[in-house]
């Protein structure tokens, strides 16, 4: 499995699946949710309202992870999981590293890009955040390894990251 990390708009990319970092609700927001909304078209939000309805009417809860189409974006799905809010006391690494395990499980995509799920509205120090999402991608990557090698498998993981201090960041907990 490669693992490339990127300044960009997540909307952009061609990969299997992009992940949303969204709230409980599934109904939008700011951030990179919004973007992914707007650059998705309303037949998105018609789908999470769906998802609401059938799978958790009351809402999904944090570190959990749900798919849906893509719908007008190149990628074919959008993985929506729900990260830990800092500013309302969720700090639990668990938490953070359970929404990049969750959404790898869900789908089974061959590439998917991941933004910096946390580091924004949710308060989250970007490094933190580089350093549980590497270390759950690897963890994934390597209990998976045998059965992934079989069924096709993950073979990209993207961080798509939106300022370049963010970027940076990204690569130096990698680098190390
Ligand atoms: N492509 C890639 N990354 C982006 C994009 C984009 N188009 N737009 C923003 N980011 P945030 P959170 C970056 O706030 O902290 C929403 O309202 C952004 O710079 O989007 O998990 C949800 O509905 C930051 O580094 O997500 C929730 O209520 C990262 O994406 C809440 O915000 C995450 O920032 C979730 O907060």
């Amino acid at each position: 499995m490669q693992i490339k990390i990127m300044h960009a708009d997540i909307t952009t990319r061609d990969v299997d699946a992009i992940v949303n970092a969204a709230n409980s609700s599934l109904l939008g927001g700011g951030g990179v949710d919004g973007a992914i909304h707007r650059a998705a078209g309303p037949e998105l939000l018609e789908a999470c309202r769906e998802v609401r309805r059938t799978k958790v009417p009351d809402g999904l809860p944090v570190g959990a992870a749900v798919v849906t189409p893509g719908f007008r974006l190149p990628a074919r799905w959008v993985i929506h999981t729900v990260g830990p809010n800092r500013h309302a006391g969720q700090t639990d690494p668990a938490l953070l590293a359970s929404c990049f395990r969750e959404s790898l499980i869900t789908v089974g995509a061959r590439s998917v890009a991941f933004p910096a799920i946390s580091a924004g509205i949710y308060g989250w120090d970007a490094r933190e955040v580089a350093e549980v999402a590497f270390d759950a991608v690897g963890s994934f990557s390597s209990a998976s390894s045998e059965g992934a090698a079989r069924d096709g498998g993950l073979e990209l993981v993207e961080f798509v990251l939106f300022s370049a201090d963010t970027t940076a960041i990204f690569r130096s907990v990698l680098q190390s």
